[in-house]
């Protein structure tokens, strides 16, 4: 063969050889647009409440504040962002306006704003600072405008629609890119209103002319997202506790729905299967109860738990997580604040360090479309790079056949969202011994990231199948992973009876207790039940994790006299409440006092008020008379006073006085920190 012929010999074998690139599955609509892919790349930023309430202590200021209030100590924007960039969050919104209209930056359009701060004379631009300070740091800045504006004159009248426009030209002419534009769906009511201090009600659906709005954004930042209860680009979860919903869809019947809708969180916040247009969830949660910064909040900084079952409920179901700082009065991310954060963060790094491997010759898949499509380009974790099912083939399934036997608890899978999200059930199964295959777990959607977080289970071989699907399903990434166990310390808690119980934090772990105040991993007892605790005692426990034998920090809780035998004597709904040792329920006396029988005659010292948890307060006891008494007829004062900085930190407050015999108690507001009716959350004695 001379070497043209060779040429062409190799070509025509090379030819026959490589089958051709398969073409894509057709797009289901709806899909999202380039900036929305974008935006979902995201997955996890910061939201920063901070303007007037941060310095009134409020969470809705009424618009009468005065300007000058507003002053931060140590304002370091730099701190927010080195704070987000360790915790690997994208960036941040901030609120620009809340509904008490203080504007953070010097805008032309009031005098309501940072221009008459005492904070730098009123020179300073809060909104320019933070925007260089996150970009520095290569992080993403958004605004939140508050539609709502309890101080603007013309609030409620035509005339205002111009001045929020022209509040958000300026927000997005002068501060370079804006990745989201947060639109508040809370709007209208009362108001300070230029002095008129009346409730301005707004036809919600027509009065912004949000179209018009829109356009403005599309105009001066068209690769920002816009938010709002009805999108149009990005959607809310419908509720604060940055939860999404086992069943999540991206998609959205876009045009039912306007901003503060009544029946939105209940009908529309978990998206429709048939939903007309792309919106994807996003879910907003404070790391704290108040959006705002309340120093009585200091001790409220959400829990790892409690920040980890946000993180796998929001970002695990298809949405994304936009986690709330209440900036503090010095203008800081407060460092209780950072550090439950970087708890989180590192928990989460932890549970993802370990995917099973997985390898090209692990994975087969039931149905497969072609060149480029093949089951193996799920271990690209790229969106682009994915597993195609052939066409017509709604149902399909993945099989990861490991060397050896594995153990796993979390599973993530994700799929390519830019054809539209498509799954519409799951379920994973691992193969037994005998071949046959046992179900673990089951799911509906999955659209940009699904994570279940199941028990240990181990596996040589795991199926995952889609049940039922759009069209062909795309699967772009798939991964099993062994999270450590959360090694928290139980939660202790005591019924009324007496009864206490231990909670571990995860299933699997050991519980081990003291009563005697010794160490509970050298001289604990197994937990086994609950048991009765009826006299004071303190409570020495610690969480085991019997697999890695490790221990977790040791946790004290200490209980005072049992209430198995008192009862409250004023008749009253929930009266009981206020001895069911339980803090989160509450009794609301209009006497404004409460009396209770011990059921014995006890050598008291002291008496103990745990006021109310809510998130608003209401009837908080400021200053205080208590009484005792041997038969409930005669009654001597024991002690009165006032609980010092209960509006503050409205934490638990123990008051002791000389020791008296007394069978009966009388706890008596003298003065409330309003004029609701007293609440109690608990009462209870200290004795000899
Ligand atoms: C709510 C507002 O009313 C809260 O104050 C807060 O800004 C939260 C993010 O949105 O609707």
């Amino acid at each position: 063969m001379n070497n043209l012929y060779c040429l062409l010999f190799i070509s025509c074998v090379l030819a026959s050889c490589a089958a051709p690139q398969a073409d894509p599955p057709e797009p289901v609509n709806p899909v999202p647009h380039t900036r929305q892919l974008e935006w979902q790349e995201l997955e996890f930023y910061a939201f920063a409440h901070f303007n007037m309430n941060t310095f009134t202590n409020m969470e809705w200021g009424m618009g009468n504040e005065d300007p000058a209030l507003f002053n931060p100590t140590d304002f370091d924007p730099a701190q927010w962002a080195k704070v987000c960039k360790e915790a690997g969050m994208k960036g941040i919104i901030i609120t620009a306006k809340h509904h008490d209209g203080f504007c953070l930056w010097p805008t032309a359009t009031t005098p309501h704003s940072v221009k008459n701060a005492t904070w730098k004379d009123g020179k300073g631009d809060i909104i320019k600072e933070v925007a260089e300070a996150f970009r520095k740091e290569g992080l993403k800045f958004g605004i939140y405008l508050s539609p709502w504006d309890r101080n603007h004159p013309d609030y409620g009248k035509p005339e205002y629609i111009e001045v929020f426009r022209q509040q958000l030209r300026e927000l997005l002419t002068n501060y370079g890119e804006i990745f989201e534009v947060w639109f508040d769906g809370a709007n209208g009511g009362t108001g300070y209103y230029g002095g008129a201090n009346e409730e301005r009600r707004v036809d919600k659906k027509n009065y912004y002319d949000w179209q018009n709005t829109y356009a403005i954004i599309r105009e001066l930042q068209p690769n920002a997202v816009i938010f709002g209860d009805a999108g149009p680009d990005v959607r809310w979860v419908g509720n604060e506790h940055g939860f999404a919903y086992e069943t999540t869809w991206s998609n959205l019947m876009r045009d039912s729905i306007y901003g503060g809708m009544p029946e939105y969180a209940e009908k529309y916040a978990s998206g429709q299967e048939n939903g007309t247009h792309w919106v994807p969830a996003e879910a907003d949660v404070s790391i704290r109860p108040g959006w705002y910064y309340h120093e009585y909040e200091d001790h409220k900084v959400k829990s790892l738990p409690q920040l980890l079952e946000i993180y796998y409920n929001s970002i695990g179901r298809n949405s994304s997580l936009l986690l709330n700082f209440p900036i503090d009065k010095r203008g800081k991310i407060h460092e209780n604040d950072v550090s439950q954060l970087m708890k989180l963060v590192n928990k989460i790094k932890e549970d993802f360090a370990s995917p099973l491997p997985m390898d090209a010759d692990n994975l087969s898949a039931s149905s497969s479309r072609g060149k480029g499509f093949e089951v193996q380009q799920i271990l690209n974790e790229k969106l682009g790079n994915f597993w195609a099912a052939e066409d017509g083939q709604t149902s399909s399934s993945i099989t990861i056949d490991f060397p050896g036997p594995v153990v796993f608890n979390r599973f993530l899978v994700q799929e390519n969202i830019a054809l539209g999200q498509r799954v519409k059930s799951f379920d994973l199964e691992v193969q037994q011994a005998d071949n046959s295959w046992k179900k673990i777990a089951s799911g509906t959607t999955i659209g940009f990231k699904r994570i279940l977080r199941l028990p240990d289970t181990e596996a040589r071989s795991i199926r995952f199948t889609i049940n039922n699907s759009k069209d062909s399903p795309t699967v772009s990434h798939l991964a099993f992973f062994k999270a450590p166990s959360l090694l928290l310390p139980p939660k202790i808690s005591r019924e009324k009876s007496g009864m206490v119980s231990m909670e571990a934090s995860e299933e699997g772990l050991e519980m081990y207790y003291t009563l005697d105040g010794s160490d509970p991993a050298k001289n604990g007892q197994l937990y086994a039940g609950p048991f009765q605790v009826l006299e004071p005692t303190s409570i020495h426990a610690i969480s085991r994790d019997p697999q890695a034998e490790k221990f977790s920090e040791p946790v004290q809780k200490e209980f005072q006299l049992a209430k198995k035998d008192w009862k409250v004597m004023e008749p009253g709904e929930n009266a009981t409440q206020v001895i069911d040792d339980n803090a989160s329920t509450n009794y609301f006396s209009n006497q404004d006092r409460v009396t209770i029988d011990l059921g014995a005659t006890y050598s008291l010292k002291g008496f103990t008020y745990f006021p109310m948890q809510n998130r608003y307060l209401s009837g908080l006891i400021q200053s205080f008379s208590f009484l005792v008494s041997k038969d409930g007829e005669s009654w001597t004062e024991v002690s009165k006073g006032e609980f010092g900085n209960i509006a503050n930190s409205p934490i638990e407050q123990r008051v002791i006085f000389p020791t008296v015999e007394a069978r009966f108690i009388r706890l008596k507001a003298l003065s409330k920190l309003d004029d609701q009716s007293a609440s109690f959350a608990e009462i209870g004695v200290l004795i000899e």
